[in-house]
């Protein structure tokens, strides 16, 4: 039997996020440990009452090549130390099959890498698309003062590959310095 199309709603503004979805993913910072430089801030915030850093909602399918998932990411602001609140970042389990991102509200940045070594970061604010291409690992980062929101769609069969980003880290690493972020080399990437 064929599909039958899914319609919702996505106001940038509503706090509802989307008024239909099947999948609803919390990460807490305490999801997050060994993913953000400094220790000390990271156990300090820890202790504070583990906040809530970003959700995910999502529209599942079958996850079979010519299917797309989509959904809605809210990614908090604030920081650990000087790195700005962000997602784990991931690589596509399935490295041949890309995404794209487009952003509801929110001021935030793209940090985005492949296995063979080039690197990008791309502005992602309220109004803009970025389009992921197959074999990029990606990383969003909140740089604003609000929440960083934004629709995505996805081959059903992408899959995320945790691992190696958990394991090795970005080779970028997005700092704030006197209020803006600055770009670095990340001291703790590691060679895969
Ligand atoms: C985007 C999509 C999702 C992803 C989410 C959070 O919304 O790429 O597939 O789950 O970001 O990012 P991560 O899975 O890296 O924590
Ligand atoms: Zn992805």
């Amino acid at each position: 039997m064929n599909a039958l199309p899914i319609a919702f709603a996505l106001a940038p503004d509503a706090a509802h996020v989307m008024d239909h979805y099947d999948r609803h993913t919390v990460r807490h910072l305490s999801s997050m440990a060994g993913y953000y430089v400094d220790q000390t801030a990271f156990d300090a915030l820890l202790a504070a009452g583990d906040p809530v850093l970003y959700e995910v909602w999502g529209i599942e399918r079958p996850a079979v090549a010519g299917e797309l998932i989509s959904g809605v990411t809210r990614l908090a602001a604030g920081q650990v130390g000087q790195e700005y609140f962000m997602t784990k970042g991931h690589f596509h389990a399935v490295l041949e099959t890309g995404e794209i991102y487009y952003a509801l509200r929110g001021q935030g940045l793209l940090v985005l890498e492949t296995p063979e070594g080039d690197c990008s970061v791309q502005a992602f604010a309220a109004g803009q698309v970025v389009y992921i291409p197959p074999r990029w690992a990606h990383r969003t980062i909140n740089t604003g003062t609000g929440e960083l929101r934004f629709f995505w769609v996805c081959p059903a069969h992408a899959g995320h590959d945790y691992g190696t980003i958990a394991d090795h880290g970005f080779r970028q690493l997005v700092l704030e310095s006197a209020g803006s972020p600055i770009i670095q080399a990340n001291p703790r990437w590691s060679p895969r």
